[in-house]
């Protein structure tokens, strides 16, 4: 199973300024603790890829598919203003996890609308770093659930065994 992480605008700035919302965690740090998540989870991350630009975003979202079975995605504040990702997350079709460092229903009300959550298989907000280490076991076990319906179609929805 292939995952690939998308980092949005500023959190290449994770852990050098506003520790107080964004915890001291640098992105190279939390891109670490995914991979040793994605090798105890058995899984592949095929990159951890982040830009300020919405443009970039959308190419690397497309290119995905067919190289990756999920995403996990902090579109940063694009999350609020981006039907260009919108667009892209549904052209290529792959399930994703929403994931945000910050609880963003506990801020200022222009965080409190995602243009992408709707989509989204799930959403995981407020836990810091955590919030992408959640979001990773959200996606796996997601796509387990769905590789299992397949193979053994009676199956009661959500019952692995
Ligand atoms: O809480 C989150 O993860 C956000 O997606 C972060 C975005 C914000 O616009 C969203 O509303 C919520 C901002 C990312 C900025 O990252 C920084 C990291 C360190 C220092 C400054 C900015």
């Amino acid at each position: 199973m292939k995952i690939l992480i998308v980092h949005g605008p500023n959190l290449n700035l994770l852990g050098t300024r506003e520790p107080g919302v964004y915890g001291k965690e640098t992105l190279a740090g939390l891109n670490e603790k995914l991979l040793d998540r994605a090798r105890e989870l058995g899984v592949e991350i095929v990159e951890a890829f982040q830009s300020n630009g919405e443009g970039d975003l959308v190419e690397r979202i497309h290119r995905a598919r067919g190289e990756a079975d999920g995403i996990v995605i902090n579109a940063g504040a694009y999350t609020h203003t981006s039907i260009a990702l919108r667009d892209a997350l549904l052209a290529v079709s792959l399930p994703f996890v929403e994931v945000h460092l910050s609880n963003i229903y506990a801020r200022e009300s222009f965080r409190h609308h995602s243009v992408l959550s709707d989509l989204a298989v799930g959403i995981v907000s407020g836990f810091g770093p955590d919030s992408y280490l959640f979001g990773l076991e959200g996606i796996v076990k997601w796509l387990g659930k769905k590789q299992m319906d397949r193979v053994t179609p009676g199956r009661p929805a959500g019952q692995a065994t």
